[in-house]
C-alpha cells in the first residue's frame, strides 16, 4: 500500500511565559493519490512531556485518531472523438 501520510516527528518547546500559547506542531500531512482504495486510518502517536516541572513530566497526551478520506471514484469516461 503507497503511504498515506507524511509525518514529521516535531516536538513543542514553550516556557512558563509561553503557556497559552498554542502548539501546532502539525505533525501528519495526507497525501493524495489517484487510486479508488478507500479511506485509511492511523494513528498519530504521542511520547510523554519532558518537563522539569514534576507536575507535567512524563504526561503523555492520548494519541490521535486520523482518516486520510480517499476523494477518488472508479470509472470509466467515454466521449466522442468528433461532434455531431
Ligand atoms: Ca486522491
Ligand atoms: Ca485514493
Amino acid at each position: 500500500m503507497p503511504r498515506k501520510a507524511r509525518s514529521v516527528r516535531r516536538a513543542c518547546t514553550f516556557t512558563s511565559v509561553e503557556l497559552n500559547t498554542a502548539c501546532r506542531p502539525s505533525p501528519s500531512t495526507g497525501v493524495d493519490d489517484a487510486p479508488d482504495d478507500g479511506d485509511v486510518a492511523y494513528s498519530i502517536v504521542t511520547a510523554a512531556a519532558t518537563s522539569a516541572d514534576v507536575i507535567y513530566n512524563g504526561i503523555n497526551a492520548a494519541d490521535v485518531a486520523v482518516t486520510n478520506i480517499d476523494n477518488d471514484a472508479a470509472g470509466i469516461t467515454v466521449s466522442a472523438d468528433r461532434p455531431g
